[in-house]
């Protein structure tokens, strides 16, 4: 494991849950080491998590015979170089989002798995919120119809102040040469992962884009810089399947903590989900299965409490009714990722998968920078 900021814990949580909760995966994740440069909060995470031991420089752990698995739970910048190493060294690679700084990275990373033929993964742990995994089965049973409309936010409020800093092992989000872009790569592309998913490719977008806060002290220096992510941006999308898009996120939605939402409007029916009230779905149901019209005095919004046996991940926790949460997503992303390196048929989103949210990201971007409608180049391989 290589990083041990918060998405270090998410995933070693996942780790330790995994087999309890899906016992017939045969592969049991070993916690063999945890890689950071600071050797003494390496330490104490490792202490804290049970991991077996400390690397301080991620080319040791990538040369150890004894790992198999390799998991990039650092700064976007060292993404790719950790994943081709590993990949090298014949290593599975899974890799917190988004994939890389850039396409060039991305394609990189692709290239560098598929080339070691290795297992691989990135965590877009959302697609593993049950309701989420449910408003996709929906889709798929045909319940929507033909897709009109896909509407899309992820809105936060953590940098609204200009004293927050930007930079080091805290904030590196803020830092444009570690993240690489702001919310677009840090928020959009969950948005944009569920969308792919829901609703097919996306093939070409018009953004706009805003840095509010032109200037912060960076941490490393105490010297002020300036800013170069996007602080919100908000883009009006194409669907291969015809349908039409808007996307917006920021971190200047004053009370908006973790708001990730999304709207499907199709011709027989609609969905609706809110990750700051995950476990429900709402649905509207204009047109059954079976051709039927639901057209009476009781036409209305369904809200689905997804907590039952019968749906996505449910089987595997509590009874229905008991809730998951959001560390939840990270196990249930795990249990698909060694289902898939062990039947044969990946997991997705695997590297490739993710490349087509790294194009579209791009396109955002260089839409934003020149004001007109950018085309995002679809992937070969993703379905
Ligand atoms: C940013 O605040 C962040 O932590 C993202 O980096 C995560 O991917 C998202 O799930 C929660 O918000």
């Amino acid at each position: 494991m290589v990083g041990y900021g918060f998405m270090g814990k998410a995933h070693s949580n996942a780790y330790l849950k995994v087999n309890r909760f899906f016992p017939e995966l045969a592969r049991r994740p070993v916690l063999k080491c945890l890689c950071a440069r600071n050797a003494d909060k390496a330490r104490a995470f490792a202490d804290v998590w049970g991991y077996e031991s400390v690397e301080t420089d991620w080319r040791r752990l990538v040369e150890r015979r004894d790992i198999d698995v390799v998991d990039i739970g650092s700064p976007n910048d060292t993404h790719r170089d950790i994943a081709v190493a590993a990949a090298a060294s014949g290593k599975w690679v899974l890799c917190e989002k988004p994939l890389a700084r850039d396409v060039a990275e991305a394609e990189e990373m692709v290239a560098a798995v598929e080339r070691a033929g290795v297992p691989n993964m990135v965590w877009y742990n959302y697609r593993r919120v049950p309701a989420i995994s449910l408003a996709r089965q929906l889709v798929n049973e045909g319940r929507i119809g033909r897709p009109f409309h896909y509407r899309a936010t992820y809105l936060q409020d953590w940098t609204i102040s200009a004293d927050v800093p930007q930079g080091g092992a805290t904030l590196w989000r803020l830092d444009v040469d570690v993240a690489g872009s702001g919310v677009t790569g840090d928020l959009l592309a969950h948005s944009i992962d569920t969308a792919m998913w829901l609703n097919g490719p996306i093939v070409r977008v018009v953004a706009d884009a805003e840095t509010f806060v032109k200037e912060r002290v960076h941490q490393e220096t105490g010297k002020p810089r300036p800013v170069g992510i996007d602080d919100a941006c908000a883009f009006l999308a194409r669907f291969a399947n015809g349908s039409m898009g808007t996307f917006e996120s920021t971190r200047y939605a004053r009370g908006r903590k973790n708001y990730n939402t999304f709207e499907l409007n199709g011709a027989d029916g609609s969905l609706h989900f809110d990750l700051e009230d995950p476990q429900y779905l709402d649905f509207f149901e204009y047109r059954r299965p079976d051709g039927g019209k639901v057209e009476d005095h009781l036409t209305g919004w369904r809200r689905v409490h997804v907590t039952n046996f019968e749906h996505p991940y449910m089987d595997r926790w509590w009874v229905p009714g008991c809730t998951i949460g959001y560390e939840h997503t990270f196990v249930n992303a795990l249990a698909d990722f060694l289902a898939g390196a062990e039947s044969g048929s990946a997991a997705q989103p695997d590297f490739r998968c993710a490349l087509q949210t790294q194009k579209v990201c791009d396109a955002v971007l260089q839409s934003a920078r020149a004001g007109a409608w950018v085309d995002a180049p679809t992937v070969i391989g993703v379905e």
